[in-house]
């Protein structure tokens, strides 16, 4: 080859190099995330059309609290449905939806164009702003106490969602939906997982679904890390259906608080309907038989459709399916959690 020419190629290909690696950096920028504050945010105002308007994704833990609170309350709200990678697409980190949640999470609910960030916060604003009459907050201060320590322990707190499932049952809940999450995924192109590498927050959360995508199901559930995390998960979230189970004793059903339906149930309505997904029910729900109950009653909520079955995503429900069909065939799980 000419000298000339494979200097002509030389600076081409360096040319190309930095026009890419400038687009990327660009794009970096106008998608840049950060953290963010708990709670209603007064300073910051988004175009809104309704009242009320709700970011969510069919399938997010978080997102289906809050769908059904505002069920429960018969609010009406604007619905704009965002999806994560297992739903098919990185929207949440699409340059649109970090100008309404730079930590590219959902559900964000706003109220009159400003945002309240966190679901359990949600449920505390919307509350305080409709709930006059106290009709999913108990009037009596010792019952409201019960009310906000199990809306605290059915929430997902903090940025690692697998790190801590003692904490709180909301945080037993994602390891348990690994297996979900691995079915889902497989049927995601690869290239849409690797822009959450090149652009989410926090990249392990990406790199963690790359992992499921490029191993499949089988081999994720195998996996000992994996098989770590879920036993570990099954066993916190045994502790708190334990705990669940000694509240509705407590308090005489048929609810958390006692006869009254409170938002603490609209957050164990949701935690429940992940193990139902899940295919946790029979090993986590059955076996206690006052939970059992409880289950049947939430499940007759108009608000568990409103919220919960009128958003099935088919890719879940696929995944419910291939799960149950693993465990009927002894596939999965290799050992009880218990
Ligand atoms: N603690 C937050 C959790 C928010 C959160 O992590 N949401 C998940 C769905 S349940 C999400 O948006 N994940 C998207 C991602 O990490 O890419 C809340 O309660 O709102």
């Amino acid at each position: 080859m000419p000298a000339d020419l494979s200097v002509l190629i030389g600076a081409g290909l360096m040319t190309s190099a930095l026009l890419g690696l400038t687009l990327f950096l660009r794009e970096r920028a106008l998608r840049s995330t950060r953290p963010v504050p708990p709670g209603f945010q007064e300073h910051i105002n988004l175009p809104f059309d309704a009242q009320w308007t709700l970011y969510h994704n069919s399938f997010s833990l978080c997102s289906k609290k809050i769908r059904v609170c505002l069920a429960e309350y018969g609010v009406p709200y604007d619905s704009i449905v965002i999806d994560l990678i297992e739903t098919g697409r990185y929207q949440n980190i699409s340059r649109e939806f970090l100008k309404v949640n730079p930590a590219a999470t959902v559900p964000v609910l706003l109220h009159n164009g400003h945002p309240i960030y966190e679901s359990h916060e949600q449920l505390g604003y919307v509350a305080s702003t409709v709930d006059e009459a106290g009709l999913l907050v108990p009037q009596d201060i010792q019952l409201r106490h019960v009310m906000d320590a199990w809306v605290q322990k059915t929430s997902l707190l903090g940025d690692d969602p697998i790190d801590s499932p003692e904490t709180t049952a909301g945080n037993a809940a994602p390891g348990l939906t690994i297996p979900i999450f691995a079915s889902m995924v497989a049927k995601i192109p690869t290239w849409k997982i690797v822009e959450g590498l090149l652009f989410h927050r926090i990249k392990q959360r990406a790199a963690f679904f790359l992992l499921m995508k490029l191993a499949g199901l089988q081999k994720v559930l195998s996996l000992k890390p994996v098989t770590g995390i879920l036993n570990r998960s099954a066993k916190a979230m045994a502790i708190h259906l334990d705990d669940l189970e000694a509240q509705l004793g407590s308090s005489g059903g048929p609810w958390i608080c006692g006869d009254q339906f409170t938002l603490a149930d609209v957050g164990m309505m949701v935690i429940l309907d992940r193990l139902r997904e899940g295919d946790w029910l029979e090993l986590l729900v059955h076996q206690r038989p006052v939970l059992a109950a409880y289950w049947q009653k939430l499940q007759q909520r108009p608000s568990y459709q409103a919220g919960c079955t009128d958003f099935a995503h088919s890719l879940v429900t696929e995944a419910t399916v291939e799960l149950t069909a693993l465990k009927q065939t002894g596939r999965w799980p290799s050992e009880s959690p218990r």
